[in-house]
């Protein structure tokens, strides 16, 4: 859990980050339709969440800041008995005022002539430069003065690089969940007929366990669906003797987990399985270790091109030189993503790579990344020996970057051979 104390000094720091004569607007996410007048389940912004862990709709987090002094006020939606009979219960002023560290607490209906207030005399607006065009015409319409325009999501998600121990706490809450449900595949996989049953084995046990949802629409790819990166249908047939790729990690409190592990449906490897798998192993691991303070992803990703290129050549499946292969990108066909990604409240977090000059940022204490290299190999590739044919593999793991190395946050979920394979006999 993520302390309101905690809250009150991101919103401090964001506050110094600021330019003087400044306001800046971060608004709750609007509630989707799924159709006529059904929703999706709501969820709340990152960033506003990041800043209040506030999860109601219609909310908005406001900062005047001045020659020095910020003020930062909240803006929520009042308690109102019809919608709460149908929505459930609303904080509403009194009780927000008791929660939050703030200097107020409005009516979400006040916030409009608020704006209109404030923004007469400040210089400078900060808002979310991807806002619904709805709401960056209300807040233009009070902006005539305002002489220049700043993201406020780039202020945030500079501070989200780097996470907290709450939030590590709640990273690994999430992944022990995912733990569960990737062993639960494990033992259930060989009496599974569909992809979808095996995604049910899954995500029953995020919900059993409490997590609140998956941090991301499940992959559970059978045989050669897993050559599709973002394979989401899961509705195919489990043949015997495939290689299945599951792709799924829940979302604990806000919080993502994001694991990829690949199993057999038969519960035993054949040897040219054994092989590829083998070898995103082995990387993977090796990539891991690499982890510390400094490094840069790029680093990470070249070299896990190096050693996929190496062992594609070791394997039969490319032929030459590594190095003149590497420089034509022929790997490229066989591992065509990235080594990994931030991840935080979001699955694929929004944090920056790059500074504000274009430069890479390096690894730095308290960062949280996923390393998943992989191998895709199609099954109409005449290139590749048959018996390759048709197998995708992916490995995963979520790593904290420590003062001095790395801790895998999602160690112990099974991914040695001598683990997975023959798990069932
Ligand atoms: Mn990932």
């Amino acid at each position: 859990m993520i302390v309101e104390a905690e809250y009150r000094e991101r919103r401090e720091f964001f506050s110094r980050k600021l330019k003087r004569n400044s306001v800046a607007v971060l608004f709750s996410s609007e509630p989707k339709t799924r159709s006529n007048d059904t929703e999706y389940p709501y969820r709340q912004d990152s960033n506003f969440y990041y800043m209040c862990g506030f999860t109601e709709d219609r909310a908005t987090l406001l900062f005047v800041k001045g020659e020095e002094k910020t003020a930062c006020y909240l803006f929520v939606y009042k308690k109102d008995k019809d919608e709460e009979l149908w929505n459930g219960k609303r904080l509403g002023v009194e009780q927000a005022k008791e929660r939050f560290d703030v200097d107020d607490v409005f009516q979400q209906s006040e916030l409009a002539s608020k704006l209109k207030e404030l923004l007469v005399e400040k210089k400078r607006l900060y808002y979310d430069f991807n806002l619904d065009y709805s709401k960056v015409k209300l807040l233009k319409r009070y902006a005539k003065n305002v002489e220049s325009f700043h993201n406020a999501a780039t202020v945030i998600e500079k501070m989200r690089l780097i996470k907290s121990p709450a939030e590590i706490a709640l990273i690994k809450k999430a992944l022990k969940i995912t733990k569960k449900a990737h062993h639960r595949a494990l033992k259930k996989v060989v009496k599974c007929r569909y992809e979808y049953e095996l995604q049910a084995e899954i995500e029953y046990l995020f919900r059993k366990f409490g997590a609140q949802s998956d941090a991301y629409t499940s992959i559970v790819a059978a045989g050669n669906n897993a050559n599709t990166l973002h394979y989401i249908q899961n509705s195919a047939k489990i043949e015997k003797n495939e290689l299945i790729l599951i792709d799924a990690g829940c979302e604990y409190d806000y919080y993502a987990s994001d694991i990829t592990r690949t199993i057999s449906s038969s519960g035993c490897f054949t040897e040219p399985q054994k092989e590829l798998y083998s070898l995103v192993l082995a990387v993977e691991k090796e990539i891991i270790t690499m982890l510390k303070p400094g490094v840069l992803r790029s680093d990470l990703q070249k070299r896990a091109e190096f050693l996929l290129c190496s062992g594609l050549v070791r394997l039969g499946i490319l032929q030459g030189s590594v190095k003149k292969l590497l420089k034509k990108q022929k790997h490229k066909k066989y591992y065509p993503h990235g080594i990994g990604h931030w991840m935080g409240i979001d699955v694929h977090d929004q944090a920056p790579y790059k500074t504000s000059k274009g430069k890479e940022i390096p690894l730095k204490e308290g960062m949280v990344l996923t390393i998943e290299p992989g191998i895709y190999i199609d099954k109409n590739d005449r290139d590749v020996p048959q018996k390759y044919r048709g197998i995708g593999i992916r490995i995963e793991d979520d790593i904290l970057v420590t003062s001095d190395g790395y801790e895998n946050l999602s160690k112990g979920i099974k991914k040695e051979l001598k683990e997975i394979d023959s798990f069932n006999s």
